[in-house]
């Protein structure tokens, strides 16, 4: 350990960092080891100049000055031809899932902290009647899928070092929801060390740094190293359907994206949503330089949001919503590259720490810096980059909030409106009160149907529904 000792203190005296071992002499040898183990996890190269870039830097990301909007796939083919097309894409892309070539990937390594939920966000109980998780309506739908298609369906789950053992245990005690556990496979993304704002790494503790989880970016890189990536490729898989924890509504395996993916040759694709106002607080999807590009709603100057064409149409009208095709051979083609980089946002935040003297600081204001990388700034690095606009009501309905926007409430009743038209378009008769809100609550399970078409043939199962009843469908 000295000799570990000896070489990091130089390093990190090279870099301006030898405050992170102050205490180490006060430690016991295994916190000493614990710390010198984190110290050893920083990315001694590139931190100066992450420091200088993102972290003394206020507008550390260049917001592009020339951009136009990018081309999309309609959620409804506009004409006979492009029918034909969609069709076709939905063929294709049930064959490769047949085939075992496609993975369900989800990112959940963020906290939960703006829906005041204790735990991993995906232990959130959502669905309407039975109260399951959204990690058990995943689990679900990619067993659903399984079967529907005659074949597994392997999950990667991304987690991070805050919730990660936690993950573990909900999927332990549940039996894998059912699933194999050798098909699900969960793996920690990258942290990063949170500074100050003159660039001081702080530490949370004598023998921890402050760091956070490096963002939903980190699953690039985080997928390669767990080994995940290999693992695909040992199953024969080449494509990634991704997804992020708190949206229920999500169609975790979709043939039409995927087969539109494969048939326009994109490296990593996205579905898309036409924003609900102008000013919406998600991702604008851009080209820069002929690149799909996504423009964070913060970076777009309001005048570009608020542009409407002749028709009355919004020009930046699509909006991210955090699904995403991916092959997993541009996944690999990243991290086999040089220097595999996505740039680093930059958070001011409340950060508590202690102090030079070792006492521990509750900041009241923010205090520094938390950086982190964007999965979406990947697409301009792909030699084609598809999107395909989607429906709100079909497919996005995040649970982010306690209360108001994009909370619990609002999914409920999404999901029971969703039962509600699924069955409809069925000929299912569904009682609706004056308002046309479904006078009743409506839970329908992957396992019944995972689209709306699933229930064509099920009908007859399906009893009379009454006013005020509440129904399950298994
Ligand atoms: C994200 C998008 C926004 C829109 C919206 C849709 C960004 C910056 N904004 O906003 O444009 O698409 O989602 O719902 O992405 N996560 C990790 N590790 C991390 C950080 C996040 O796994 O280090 C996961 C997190 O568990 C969640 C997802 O990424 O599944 C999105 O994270 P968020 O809730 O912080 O994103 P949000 O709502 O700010």
């Amino acid at each position: 350990m000295e000799s570990k000792l000896k070489e990091f203190q130089k390093k990190l005296q090279a870099i301006g960092q030898s405050h992170l071992l102050h205490f180490f002499d006060s430690l016991e040898p295994s916190l000493q080891k614990r710390l010198l183990g984190q110290v050893e996890g920083l990315d001694f190269a590139h931190l100066p100049v992450w420091v200088d870039r993102y972290v003394k830097n206020e507008s550390p990301v260049a917001v592009p000055t020339a951009f136009e909007p990018a081309p999309s796939y309609p959620a409804v083919p506009r004409d006979a031809g492009q029918r034909q097309q969609y069709d076709q894409a939905v063929r294709l892309g049930q064959s490769l899932i047949r085939e075992g070539k496609v993975a369900a990937f989800v990112v959940a390594g963020g906290q939960g902290t703006r829906l005041g939920f204790d735990g991993p966000k995906g232990n959130f109980p959502i669905s309407p009647i039975k109260k399951k998780t959204l990690f058990q309506l995943f689990a679900e739908s990619l067993l659903a899928a399984s079967k529907k298609y005659n074949t597994t369906i392997p999950w990667y789950i991304m987690t991070s070092p805050l919730n990660h053992q936690a993950t573990v245990e909900i999927f332990e005690s549940a039996g894998y929801f059912g699933l194999d556990k050798k098909d699900v496979f969960l793996f920690q993304q990258g942290t990063m060390p949170n500074f100050d704002f003159d660039g001081t790494i702080l530490l949370a503790d004598k023998d921890t740094l402050a760091s956070s989880p490096d963002g939903h970016g980190g699953s690039l890189k985080a997928l390669y190293k767990s080994g995940a990536i290999a693992d695909m490729r040992r199953r024969g898989v080449e494509y990634i359907s991704y997804w992020q924890v708190d949206n229920p509504l999500v169609r975790t395996i979709d043939p039409l994206f995927i087969g539109l993916h494969v048939q326009d040759r994109s490296e990593m694709s996205s579905k898309a949503l036409l924003k609900a106002d102008p000013l919406e607080k998600v991702g604008n999807f851009c080209l820069v330089d002929g690149k799909v590009t996504v423009i964070e709603y913060s970076d777009l100057p309001d005048e570009q949001a608020l542009r409407r064409n002749p028709d009355g149409s919004l020009v930046f009208e699509l909006g991210s919503i955090g699904i995403h095709l991916i092959d997993v051979a541009f996944v690999d083609k990243l991290n086999r590259g040089d220097d595999f980089a996505l740039p680093f946002h930059r958070a001011v935040k409340k950060i508590p720490h202690i102090d030079a003297a070792g006492h521990p600081v509750e900041p009241t204001e923010p205090n520094g810096i938390k950086l982190e990388t964007f999965v979406f700034d990947a697409l301009p690095m792909a030699a084609h980059s598809m999107i395909l606009e989607t429906v709100r009501a079909e497919e996005f309905a995040p649970v982010k909030n306690a209360s108001g926007a994009d909370s619990p409430e609002v999914t409920h009743r999404m999901m029971i409106e969703r039962a509600a038209r699924w069955l409809e378009q069925a000929g299912v008769k569904v009682p609706r009160k004056a308002d046309g809100s479904p006078d009743c609550v409506l839970e329908i399970a992957p396992s019944f149907a995972l689209c709306a078409e699933d229930i064509r043939d099920k009908v007859e199962r399906i009893p009379e529904i009454r006013p005020g009843q509440t129904l399950y469908l298994e």
